[in-house]
């Protein structure tokens, strides 16, 4: 008797061992980054309409920020300001890039992949990238190699939609490969006239599953009965179907946690929801009474609740750090007439804020942002500390003992503790871009003047532009009614000139 007892005691020793050690091994990574959601989108931020409880259970038992930004109210530029810790404003070519770009991220300067990289991660890329590929001034051609991409900045494996799913070619890359290309169908696209005679949207709209709004284009290829921006021919057995987009990807994360869970490893998931086209899988279609804009979002949810799932049958849940967010603020109708306009009722996607994607307004930059990791933070809060995406790269590498050169990660700061629940310190400040560029310090947000127009009548959003200053309390007034720029001009002029010497300068860390 005696004997079992220690026998049994020794197990439970043993496996407490092993538990306190795989504690003390860097955690898993997962930054789950979601495309065009709100800040009001889903169940924990304010979502009455449809229950996202996957999502909402990472906050149940994380950090939810209800000030937390991305760099940009677009997604190429705010992907960038994550991948490098830079602001993406500070290089030329970070707008919104064409389906054909080439890499716009430098491949000779350390980003947050290949910083995990040195810290002995096994880092991936997988769903949408958006970043270009390829060298700069040269063509790409889509049936060779493709690179310089994802795997030339820090991931070891990468599965990408290289664009937006708007844009051809409408085709998986797997590290240097177009996936399930034939040789004998190869693929050309053009960015400026027709090639080949697929149907496009304009000549075809008979064969569309879903109208483009006339004021914005998407009328050219066709691809799984969608048209699309940019002209495509071949690669026909390389196409993707849009409602499995997302099932595909999925796939592809577990197969890389299974992969890699004996050792600590980093993915960035991109998901192609809710950006357009919508058109989820037949499981989601229908589902949220809210048309494909809402299905995007159960579609999404159901992405997360399954890489939660596969980290728990695995064992890895306990020290794995997932961050969820988003890349940019809402919009309804980006160029296809699914609904999203007609039913959205009295569902607010940007929640208080105002403007939306694109926008100066806060709904372009303000997102959700949730981090979950169970072995450190035990304690579920609400953060209202100022933090942006862009300091992933510092309060990573800090966590994960990495030195920063000081020409890297210029504008990262080291929000850790932040992150980790322990401290509710703001930053000291941040700027986010929109149309224009935006300072928010303290309780104030500063609009720099810009002539753009306010309002862009094909989406629907007000642009937050002004050919004169703004200054609003964000604290107070949320949804920046009140401009005080002229109330107050000692603060202007003195946001003013931050934002200029920041601007100015290389570095803002
Ligand atoms: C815009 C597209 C929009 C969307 C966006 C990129 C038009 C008229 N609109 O230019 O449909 O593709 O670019 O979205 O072409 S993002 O989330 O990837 O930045
Ligand atoms: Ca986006």
């Amino acid at each position: 008797m005696k004997r079992l007892y220690l026998f049994t005691a020794g197990i439970f020793f043993l496996l407490g061992t092993t538990t306190r050690l795989s504690a003390q091994q860097k955690p898993n990574i997962i930054v789950i980054y979601a495309d065009d959601l709100g800040y009001g989108d889903i169940s924990c931020y304010g979502m009455k309409r449809i229950q996202t409880p996957n999502i909402d259970q990472l906050a149940r038992q994380g950090v939810r920020f209800t000030n937390g930004y991305a760099t940009s109210a677009t997604c190429t530029p705010s992907r960038y300001g994550i991948l490098t810790g830079r602001y993406p404003w500070r290089q030329k070519g970070t707008g919104i890039a064409p389906g054909d770009a080439s890499l716009i991220i430098p491949t000779d300067h350390k980003t947050l992949p290949g910083m995990l990289q040195d810290a002995g991660y096994h880092t991936a890329a997988i769903g949408k990238w958006h970043l270009g590929i390829g060298n700069p001034g040269t063509t790409i051609d889509w049936n060779t190699e493709l690179k310089p991409g994802p795997n030339e900045v820090g991931f070891n494996y990468s599965f990408i939609m290289p664009a937006t799913l708007d844009r051809v070619p409408c085709v998986f890359v797997e590290n240097h490969h177009v996936v399930n290309l034939d040789k004998n169908d190869p693929i050309t696209v053009s960015y400026k006239h027709k090639v080949g005679n697929d149907p496009t949207g304009k000549e075809n709209p008979e064969k569309l599953r879903m109208r483009t709004d006339p004021h914005q284009g998407h009328d050219q290829t066709i691809i799984d009965s969608i048209s699309r921006i940019g002209w495509m021919t071949g690669g026909n057995s390389a196409r993707w179907k849009d409602e499995n987009i997302a099932g595909i990807i999925t796939q592809k994360a577990i197969s890389f946690i299974g992969e890699n869970k004996t050792n600590p490893f980093f993915i960035y998931f991109a998901s192609g929801d809710i950006h357009v086209p919508r058109y989820p899988n037949s499981m989601f279609r229908g589902k949220s009474g809210m048309g494909l804009r809402g299905d995007a979002i159960l579609q999404l949810d159901w992405t997360v609740g399954q890489i939660v799932h596969a980290l728990d049958s695995l064992g890895l849940t306990q020290n794995t750090m997932i961050i969820f967010s988003s890349d940019n603020g809402p919009v309804l109708n980006d160029g296809y007439l699914d609904q999203a306009v007609e039913l959205v009722g009295s569902h607010k996607p940007a929640g208080p804020l105002r403007g939306g994607k694109y926008s100066s307004f806060e709904a372009g930059a303000r997102v959700p942002l949730i981090v979950k990791w169970p072995a450190t933070i035990k304690k579920p809060s609400v953060s209202n500390a100022l933090i942006g995406q862009i300091d992933f790269f510092s309060s990573l590498a800090k966590l994960t003992g990495q030195p920063i050169a000081n020409d890297d990660a210029p504008d990262s700061f080291d929000m850790l503790q932040q992150l980790l629940g322990k401290s509710g310190k703001s930053r000291p400040y941040i700027i986010t871009q929109g149309n224009a560029l935006a300072l928010i310090e303290g309780d104030y947000k500063y609009i720099t003047p810009s002539n753009g127009r306010k309002y862009a009548d094909e989406v629907q959003i007000e642009m937050g532009t002004d050919p004169a200053p703004q200054l609003y309390n964000i604290k107070k007034d949320v949804f920046e009614k009140d401009n005080l720029a002229k109330k107050d001009p000692t603060k202007t002029n003195a946001m003013a000139e931050k934002l200029k010497a920041v601007s100015a300068a290389e570095s803002s860390r």
